[in-house]
Formats: structure tokens, C-alpha cells, sequence
């Protein structure tokens, strides 16, 4: 135990530190409270005029647009110097508001730093085509243009990261940007903005405009999703909220990155090497308090090796450290908030109804803050996957199962509507490769030992089905913020038309 930390004096600290203007997050009418003790923080100041701001970001962007993408790219270089420099504070800051523990608020941070390098070389390579053509004469390319206003709403679990790599792929790809961040994370959101408004200041020639952000509730975000001059919202967050986003954009055929929620299993071989196997289901369940979209939700344990795991793991669940992450080394610290904590009771209940064996899942108290939510993270045995297993709960709950053969194993892990991410655990090539096959894994991220959780940002990011489908992050997902053009270039003398056809005038 260290000295007792006063969550709303050192998040005004930090805020000054980081350049927020108090005005920002004083006095509002939007209250906003810490996890870590349930305290009120700041109140902030709700945006009147949503359209005003996006209209002064499609002014920016039929100007940064014309700024090369290697210049642009300059941007998101000093974004990343900023961001080293603002890491120990706006990881606290995570910690602070999202309740994650010390490591994970900062690596959030390193996240962002990480996709702020990525992008500059990006900035270098938006690379397209060129295609040979059936014409003589002729030539056929492909390029790649800035699309317009980039929206991006993003959740509480990953307050600032999820936010970075929606901004430095859309700013180095020519795009202005406006976000919407969660209600119950809001002032990292601001301490970004502040960090980004400083690297533009060093960078001297932006477009006022460039970056907004909506403060607000969903009134504002809804604003954001109709708004006409919008051509893409990356949205994060419930498949609830997905399914009232996506209808809207395709209403007006605006562009949409969807990444909704994750029910990601694994699956536990008998060639599974079980220390390894251990640690990377503890991370991927209990990590986060089981508050990423990639948390590790179910898991499927051959029989021959159940009896050797799952007592090792119940034994983790009853004895990792819950608690305070600002004052502790805990590695589970709170829910975000009271619902997430209902949430997760009944789903146990359901759980029990369904003939579910649980392990852990109680509240652990912190003395005199009542309004903070710290749960014991919960293991369930369940007889076979029913009920809540067939949902996501946003909490720590691992449901635990057995199998005796692969391919139904197999049928089982894909058998839920949401296709994030997923893990095999085994030292068998086939099982490996028959897992990241066609009719493997049917999920946007397959692993191979290792967990659900945790990836790095180079490949893209995202997943099926009710997952929603988007890539954001690496790879080639910078193309979803560009619009493709395909063109046709005739420097012969003739006009040769494609498929044979002849127009003689
Ligand atoms: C999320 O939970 O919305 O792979 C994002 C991970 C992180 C990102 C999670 N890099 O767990």
C-alpha cells in the first residue's frame, strides 16, 4: 500500500499539466466520475453546436487534403513526440478515469505512439496501381485520395488508443477529424485533443479545424452519424450501438468502420503447453477486469488435459490481487461502473440457472468507496455453452468447457454471433493450421498460443459477424479512409474502345 491518492486533485493536475483549459471540464453539465473510488471528477461543458464543428473540419479538409501526405505525415510524427513526452501522465490518466491498471495505462499510451509510427511511414506509402490494360496506348492506374470528414466514436475500455488509431491513419491519409468519445471517458479524450492541438501548433501549418471534439451523450453522437458532411464514422463500442449506427450511415451511404463486441473463445489441446497456456488465459480473462472487446470470454479444455488446467486456473481466480490501481499493484482493478457490475451479476445467475460451477465473480469492497465496483473476476464451469455463453457480458467472467474432439470444439467456437478474436493453444501443427484455415477459426484475429487479447497494432484490427466487420489500426486498413479512384489514360492516337465494341460516328 502507498499513500492514499486523491483521484479528482491529481486528474486536475494532470489536465493542467497537459495544457486542458479548466474551463473545459469545470462547471459543465456533464458529470464525470473515476471507477477507482466513484468519485466525481470534472463537469464538463456539453458541444451546443455539433454542426458548426463539423462544418469547420470539412473546411479543413478541402485544405489538408492539398498538403502532401508526406507533410501531413510530419503531423503525426510530432503527434508521437508529444505523446512520449505526455506518457507518464496521460497513462495515469487512463488509470485515473478508465480504472486500468499502471502497465495498461500505459500501454495505451505505447499504443498510440506505436500507430503514430506506423502512420508516418504510411505517409510514404499510400500506395496504388498500376494495371495493365486491354487498349493500346493506353494506361490504367489506381490512386488513392483523402476522403473527407473521418468521425470516430469511441468507448471507455480503450479511451485514447482506439481514438490514435483512427486519427493518425485519417490525418496522414489527407481526412480532418471529429470524435465522439465515450461519456464515461472524457477528459483523456480531452488531454488528447490537447496533445494533438500542441504537435499542430509545432507544426505551424494545419487548417484551423483540423481535429474537434464532441463532447456530449448520445444526442451528439447521433448528430455526428446523420451529419451529411461525414463521409466515414469508425465507431467502437456494443453491437446494440452498431446496429443503430450502421442502418444510419448506409441511410445516406456514408462509409462506416464498425468494431462492436467480441465473445472470444480458445481452445486448450492436449499437446497444449499449460504453463504458457495458464498465463495467457489469465492475461486475456482477467486482464482489463474483462472490459476489452478482445477479453477472453470462453474456453474449451480438451478432456485429457482439464483436470490439469482448470484447477491451476481456479486457483489464479482466487488468488490474483484485486484492487485500488492508483494505489496498488493489483493487476484486476474496478468495472467502469455500477451496471457493468449488475451486468456481470446476472449473467452468473444465469450462469448458475444453466447448471454453471462458479468460482470468484463476489464484489470486493474498498473501504468507504461505496460507489466503486471491484469484482473478483469469475471462472464458470459450464456443462456445455448455453445461455449467457452464447453473449458477451462486459466483465472478467471466463466460461470454461470441455471436449473431447476438435472438429465439434471447432463448431463450437464459431457457433456465437460475434467473430473478434480467438486462440488455439497446441503444440500440434495440424490442429495449428487447421485452426487459422478456411473452415477454421472464423474470426478476424486467430491466434496460435497466445491470448485474445493484446494485439499489436501492424496487422489490422477487427472482426465477423456481429463484430461488425471494420479494420482498423494496420495492414492495408488505412485504405477504408481513402477513396479509391481508377484511372484510364489514352496517349495513343486512336480510340480504341474495351471489350471490342465499335461506335463509328
Ligand atoms: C478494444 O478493446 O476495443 O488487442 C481494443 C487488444 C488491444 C485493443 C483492444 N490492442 O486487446
Amino acid at each position: 500500500m502507498t499513500q492514499a491518492v486523491d483521484v479528482k486533485q491529481e486528474a486536475a493536475a494532470i489536465l493542467d499539466r497537459l495544457g486542458v483549459e479548466r474551463d473545459a471540464w469545470t462547471g459543465g453539465e456533464m458529470a464525470s466520475s473515476s471507477p477507482v473510488t466513484g468519485e466525481e471528477i470534472a463537469r464538463l461543458k456539453v458541444t451546443s453546436d455539433t454542426s458548426a464543428a463539423i462544418e469547420a473540419a470539412h473546411a479543413a479538409f478541402l485544405e489538408w487534403r492539398l498538403v502532401p501526405a508526406p507533410r501531413r505525415g510530419e503531423l503525426v510524427r510530432l503527434l508521437g513526440e508529444e505523446l512520449r513526452a505526455a506518457k507518464a501522465d496521460l497513462g495515469r490518466l487512463v488509470s485515473l478515469e478508465a480504472g486500468k491498471i499502471t502497465s495498461e495505462g500505459l500501454g495505451e499510451v505505447q499504443e498510440m505512439i506505436d500507430i503514430c509510427d506506423f502512420a508516418v511511414g504510411l505517409s510514404r506509402q499510400l500506395y496504388g496501381l498500376t494495371i495493365a490494360t486491354e487498349r493500346p496506348g493506353h494506361r490504367m492506374m489506381e490512386t488513392w485520395h483523402p476522403l473527407g470528414v473521418v468521425g470516430i466514436i469511441s468507448a471507455f475500455n480503450f479511451p485514447v488508443a482506439v481514438w490514435s488509431w483512427n486519427a493518425a491513419l485519417a490525418l496522414v491519409c489527407g481526412n480532418s477529424i471529429v470524435w465522439k468519445p465515450s461519456e464515461k471517458t472524457p477528459l483523456t479524450a480531452l488531454a488528447s485533443q490537447a496533445i494533438l492541438e500542441r504537435a499542430i501548433a509545432r507544426f505551424g501549418e494545419a487548417p484551423k479545424g483540423l481535429s474537434t471534439l464532441l463532447i456530449g451523450d448520445r444526442a451528439v453522437g447521433e448528430a455526428l452519424v446523420d451529419h451529411p458532411k461525414v463521409a466515414l464514422v469508425s465507431a467502437t463500442g456494443s453491437t446494440r450501438m452498431g446496429r443503430e449506427v450502421g442502418p444510419r450511415l448506409a441511410k445516406r451511404f456514408a462509409r462506416a468502420i464498425l468494431e462492436l463486441g467480441g465473445n472470444n473463445g480458445g481452445i486448450v489441446c492436449p499437446s497444449a503447453d499449460l504453463d504458457m497456456t495458464l498465463r495467457a488465459v489469465a492475461f486475456g480473462a482477467m486482464g482489463t477486469a474483462g472490459q476489452r472487446c478482445t477479453t477472453l470470454r470462453r474456453l474449451f479444455v480438451h478432456v485429457d488435459v482439464y483436470d490439469q488446467l482448470v484447477p491451476r486456473l481456479k486457483k489464479a481466480y482466487e488468488s490474483v490481487s484485486v484492487g485500488n490501481p492508483l494505489e496498488t499493484s493489483a493487476l484486476v482493478g474496478p468495472l467502469i461502473d455500477k451496471a457493468a457490475f449488475d451486468g456481470m451479476q446476472k449473467a452468473l445467475e444465469a450462469a448458475r440457472a444453466a447448471g454453471g460451477v462458479v468460482t470468484g465473480g463476489e464484489r470486493v469492497r474498498e473501504a468507504g468507496k461505496d460507489e466503486a465496483f471491484y469484482v473478483r473476476p469469475a471462472l464458470v464451469e459450464m456443462p456445455e455453452q448455453a445461455g449467457p455463453v452464447l453473449e458477451e457480458t462486459f466483465a472478467p467472467i471466463l466460461y470454461v468447457m470441455r471436449y473431447s474432439d476438435f472438429d465439434e470444439a471447432l463448431r463450437l467456437h464459431n457457433a456465437v454471433a460475434a467473430g473478434l478474436s480467438s486462440s488455439i493453444f497446441t503444440l500440434n501443427m495440424q490442429e495449428a493450421e487447421r485452426f487459422l484455415a478456411a473452415d477454421g477459426s472464423d474470426c478476424g484475429i486467430a491466434n496460435v498460443n497466445i491470448g485474445t487479447s493484446g494485439a499489436e497494432i501492424g496487422g489490422a484490427f477487427g472482426g465477423e459477424k456481429e463484430t461488425g466487420g471494420g479494420r482498423e489500426s494496420g495492414s492495408d486498413a488505412w485504405k477504408a479512409y481513402m477513396r479509391r479512384a481508377t484511372n484510364t489514360v489514352n496517349y495513343s492516337k486512336a480510340l480504341p474502345l474495351a471489350q471490342g465494341v465499335s461506335f463509328d460516328i
